[in-house]
């Protein structure tokens, strides 16, 4: 653990950031570029830990792999040439990573054992090799295969016709990617919409798929052919940058080449709602995942409520939405959120817990947080509960205390973020 001692006084935030390439875009794109045949070039590549344990993974299965910083190049024998693996295959802190491998490893013909570090440990996996026993795989793990470690005997697979209990990008995907190995048509049925990255890169790669009024159909036997993937910035990631500008005195962020998908956007809908000063300018081309420059200034913010259906598009950017919000004049409410409870760590209670620590007034409920502001913040030794999501938050919360934030863990950020406070201080004025 790297502690960090945080000690802004009276910052303002100017300048423009190039917002650094998208966690679970760059997932996919190692993933898909493994299961073809062939070369696969990716740039804007993410090399957070996240994203280098997927490449761990696939290079333990035979799968040749070179990083040159944001620059990837793949070559790979395709899905049918891999490599029985001899060791463990290790996701670290990657819930993406270990869900999605599970699906594409179910219709290998090929034993594997997949593990993670102790909040993967936590995370249930049950949502995804339950749907994959449907379609006929071999998972057994603690718990009846809800936990890892987890072993998979692969086998032949067949479609499933299958209702999303939750709205889950991970679960949609573990099942697609078994889909596309198995015999017939498989079918994934959303009440509502996750995130579209896996939908969006199987026709980049060649693939058939048919998405309609939420139901999306993709036929087994197809092979994925090698390409080019161009990485556009994390929404996720830029999220915290946004508050910061919204919310620090004084400032003007300018912040480029941030993804804009319809499926992430609900962080931009908030902001808006809350009245957040802000210009949207969306660039033109004709790349698979839209992206626009977003200017945001120093904001009066009002409560809002958060709830429904826009709940999947910014789960990501809970914790610096509860930020934002103790800034903001009146009450805000997140509702329909219980997701959080099964993230990184349990997002409901540490963004409460730390957060109140700083002096804001927010409660924890059943699947969400109540927040009254605004609050004057202070410091405090905080936690990050390990989680890359919960340390920015804190961070960025630091540049308004009116005494230094001392956190415990600052190493978990390059989990998504390993340039965050290179980032953080190119802003600082
Ligand atoms: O990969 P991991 O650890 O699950 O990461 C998180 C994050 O905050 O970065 C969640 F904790 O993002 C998930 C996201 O919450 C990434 C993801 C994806 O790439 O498909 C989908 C979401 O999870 P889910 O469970 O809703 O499918």
């Amino acid at each position: 653990m790297t502690s960090k001692v945080l000690n802004y006084n009276n910052p303002s935030l100017q300048g423009s950031i190039t917002v650094p390439g998208d966690k679970s875009i760059s997932h996919r794109a190692v993933m898909f570029g493994a299961i073809a045949k062939g070369k696969t070039t990716v740039t804007g590549f993410l090399p957070g830990d996240d994203c280098l344990s997927t490449i761990d993974c696939f290079r333990k299965l035979g799968v040749k792999i070179e990083v040159d910083g944001t620059k990837v190049e793949i070559d790979s024998p395709g899905i049918d040439g891999w490599e029985e693996p001899k060791e463990v295959l290790y996701t670290g802190n990657s819930g993406t990573t270990t869900r999605l491998m599970l699906g594409i490893l179910a219709g290998t013909d090929f034993h594997s054992v997949i593990t993670g570090d102790d909040s993967i440990a936590k995370r249930p996996m049950a949502r995804v090799t339950n749907p994959l026993k449907q379609m006929g795989a071999q998972i057994a793990g603690r718990k009846n295969g809800e936990f890892t470690p987890l072993a998979i005997q692969g086998t032949k697979l067949k479609n499933i016709d299958y209702a999303m209990p939750v709205a889950s990008a991970q679960v949609k995907s573990a099942i697609l990617l078994a889909g596309l190995q198995a015999e017939g048509t498989t079918i994934v049925r959303e009440k509502e919409v996750s995130r579209d990255h896996t939908e969006r890169m199987l026709k980049q790669f060649g693939a058939n798929i048919e998405v309609e009024d939420g139901v999306i159909s993709l036929k087994g036997g197809q092979k994925l052919h090698g390409t080019h993937v161009d990485v556009p910035g994390d929404i996720s990631s830029a999220a915290f940058f946004l508050v910061a500008g919204a919310i620090v005195p004084n400032s003007e962020i300018l912040l480029k080449n941030v993804g804009i998908n319809p499926t992430r956007d609900g962080i931009i809908e908030v902001l808006q709602n809350m009245g957040a000063d802000m210009v949207i300018e969306e660039d033109i081309d004709d790349a698979a995942e839209p992206t626009a420059t977003i200017t945001i200034r120093t904001s009066n913010l009002k409560g809002t409520t958060i709830e429904g259906d826009i709940i999947p598009r910014l789960i990501d950017e809970i914790p610096i939405i509860a930020l934002l919000a103790t800034q903001a004049e009146g009450t805000t409410i997140i509702r329909d959120a219980q997701e959080l409870k099964v993230k990184e760590t349990d997002r409901i209670v540490a963004v409460a817990n730390e957060l109140k620590k700083l002096g804001a007034n927010i409660t924890a409920t059943d699947d969400g947080m109540i927040i009254h502001g605004p609050t004057k913040l202070h410091g405090a030794e905080v936690s990050t509960y390990g989680d890359h999501r919960i340390g920015m938050m804190l961070a960025i919360a630091s540049l308004i205390t009116d005494s230094p934030v001392e956190m415990d863990d600052a190493k978990c950020i390059a989990i998504s973020y390993p340039t965050f406070f290179e980032h953080l201080d190119l802003l600082l004025k």
